[in-house]
């Protein structure tokens, strides 16, 4: 069945010619599981203590409580509080390394970094009480990082990016609640302390739990990464590229860059220009070297550097099986152990490179911020030797790629919304008030094999500008509606509702928005909070026509990011719920009560047509209430009869 929902060409050719030849993908994988545990799917099965696993049965008629007496209202809760805790820790950790990175630049022992946006770098810094005049860009980013790493330790809630950035309102709100976090690693630590066995039991206190560590992430951990991966590797500005497979050369050393962080993707870019390595891939007869993305850290170097993107999160193992890349090189997050088997099929070698993400059967060759450049050559060097072990008579490469605009960001927004002269985010607020656009959407997050395997990003996108939502992107859903063309503003503003339509053709950009990687989702935080401060479409976040949907969400930093976009009181659709459907009242607080509490909730949704409607229903709600003008021009629609490929 999951394979069915598949209807990216360049995926489906790559899977039908290999299944023919026996080599497995996650698909076959997924549809081995199935039909999968029910108690795990309901979040009813606890294995917090070794009395346990215990399970609750969900027809009332078997055991109601675990051997120490927790009811399926703490076993849901508390797992889900838990998964929530190691997402927020994943794009944090991440942001931490990236102030090591900051500090390394500062004391200068570094290789093949340097401060590519020292604008931004002076902007951030004076945020952080820094004083930067007669500075010198290494002395900054040494005060810097250590200032961004002291956030992580805090035990107060002086955390400097939420007090200073988040909306009045919503830090009224999360004082109320008490879940204005304090520093990102203490809440993480009180996160997996409170889900101990014997600790918090009430859902709702651990629910507070979940509000505050994902807030931690959100406004803390996430969006350090993204400002210092800014003044590191440069802020994005809009850039043309392509995705999909068929980025991959016939005639050309072919590497792929998979997993999360910049420091990484960003080196391997730069040593891949070296004029002796190019030289030396020719002698192998080649034409040159194409390095390709994956996954985030595709989206990293998408945005800054224009790289090609082989590819989303249920590409990874396809891609090796085109047989035309001569090396994966690997970091954190998201990196699917089938990658070694699909590699086992072909010459490609595959390369790990972090000490906290080995992989069994892999090379390993660690990768270190004092001898990055070398590191990377020597990286590019192994994938240029590989090449004469390509089996020609094996590579397939599907001729799809697609032509898209990405590197969108909060502050640069505000250029193409204002036009030249007029930077400001006073047009899009002005559009949204009159009528012209209704609101703005964001779609982000994984492609899952449970779901459309990336399909119902396209349609629930499709359906939203449509009618005149504009629709900002990150993550593996950015990436799967470029590859289906929706990030080109030549063909994206035809499929956009009228009033959506004049305003991406007066400033040239197209309805759906890419903002980069998944701890970018700061960027839409940012964005949102500007458009508060320019007025007129809601005093606070709760209160503009605003929604988000990671309709394919797989990880658990996408539960992450999904809680700190309700916490700060936006609407969030996931495709499947949370594994909280095996308690009704856990089911209900979030997706009802809640928004009593934040202003903002969840609501499950498979359907793209029916989730996009959801949202559109829940802008519409948000305009009703402030009363801003109805819409220019209405469209029609069926809710019915809609299938994701169209
Ligand atoms: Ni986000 Fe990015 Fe993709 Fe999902 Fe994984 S790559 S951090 S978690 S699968 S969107």
């Amino acid at each position: 069945m999951s394979r069915e929902k598949l209807k990216d060409k360049a995926s489906i050719k790559i899977l039908e010619a290999r299944k023919s030849e026996g080599m497995e993908t996650i698909w076959d994988r997924y549809e081995a599981q199935q039909p999968q545990c029910g108690f795990g799917l309901l979040g009813i099965c606890c294995r917090m203590c070794n009395m346990g696993p215990c399970r609750i049965d969900p027809f009332g008629t078997g055991p109601q409580k675990g051997a120490c007496g927790a009811t399926a209202d703490t076993i849901a809760a508390r797992d889900m509080t838990r998964q929530t805790a190691a997402g927020s820790a994943s794009h944090s950790d991440h942001a931490r390394d990236l102030g090591h990175t900051l500090i390394a630049i500062g004391k200068g022992t570094v290789q093949g970094y340097s401060i590519r946006d020292p604008y931004k770098l002076r902007i951030i810094a004076a945020e952080y009480g820094i004083k930067v005049e007669n500075k010198k860009d290494n002395e900054l980013a040494l005060e810097l990082g250590e200032r961004v790493l002291q956030e992580f330790g805090k035990q107060d809630d002086s955390q400097l990016t939420l007090s200073k950035r988040a909306p009045k309102r919503q830090q009224e709100i999360w004082k109320k609640l008490d879940i204005f976090p304090r520093g990102i690693d203490r809440e993480v630590v009180e996160t997996l302390a409170r889900t101990h066995e014997g600790m918090d039991q009430d859902y709702k206190n651990l629910i507070q739990s979940t509000m505050r560590v994902s807030l931690a992430d959100g406004w803390g951990g996430s969006m350090i990464a993204t400002e210092v991966s800014d003044i590191l590797f440069g802020s994005p500005k809009p850039i043309r590229a392509r995705a999909n497979l068929g980025v991959l050369k016939e005639d050309e050393v072919n590497i792929i860059i998979h997993g999360h962080e910049p420091t990484l993707s960003d080196v391997i870019v730069t040593a891949s220009q070296d004029p002796e390595l190019i030289k030396l891939a020719k002698e192998k007869g080649t034409k040159g070297i194409t390095v390709a993305g994956l996954c985030c850290t595709a989206n990293e170097i998408l945005v800054r550097r224009g790289i090609p993107v082989a590819g989303n999160f249920l590409q990874q193992e396809l891609s090796i099986l085109t047989g035309a890349v001569e090396i994966m090189v690997v970091d954190i997050q998201c990196v699917s152990p089938g990658i070694a088997q699909a590699a086992s099929h072909f010459h490609t070698k595959v390369i790990s490179t972090s000490a906290k993400a080995s992989i069994p059967g892999v090379e390993h060759i660690d990768f270190r911020e004092d001898n990055a450049l070398d590191t990377a050559k020597k990286i590019i060097k192994i994938a240029i030797d590989n090449y004469p072990n390509r089996d020609k008579t094996k590579v397939i490469i599907p001729k799809e790629a697609m032509d898209l605009v990405a590197g969108f960001t909060a502050e640069n927004i505000f250029y193409h919304l204002g036009g030249k002269f007029r930077a400001s985010y006073k047009p899009l607020n002005e559009n949204i008030a009159n009528g012209r656009i209704r609101g703005v959407a964001g779609v982000v997050g994984c492609d899952n094999p449970r779901m459309g395997s990336g399909s119902s990003h396209v349609a629930l996108v499709k359906e939203l500008i449509k009618n005149n939502v504009l629709v900002v992107q990150t993550g593996c859903a950015a990436i799967e509606c470029a590859k289906e063309g929706l990030l080109t503003p030549e063909t994206a503003i035809e499929m956009a509702g009228e009033g959506l339509k004049e305003v991406c053709k007066a400033v040239g950009i197209p309805p759906a928005l890419h903002l980069g990687s998944c701890v970018d989702n700061s960027r839409i935080l940012i964005a949102c909070t500007e458009m508060v401060k320019e007025g007129g479409i809601g005093k606070s976040l709760d209160e503009l026509p605003v929604a988000g949907a990671a309709l394919e969400w797989m990880a658990e930093k996408a539960m992450a990011i999904g809680w700190y976009f309700v916490a700060s009181g936006a609407l969030v659709v996931f495709g499947t719920p949370m594994r909280i459907s095996g308690s009704q009242a856990v089911y209900d607080y979030v997706t009802k009560d809640m928004e009593n509490i934040t202003g903002g909730k969840w609501a499950f949704e498979e359907d793209p047509i029916k989730a996009a409607h959801l949202m559109i229903d829940h802008i519409d709600r948000k305009r009703k209430a402030l009363k801003l003008a109805p819409m220019m021009y209405t469209q029609s629609y069926t809710v019915t009869g809609h299938l994701p490929s169209e």
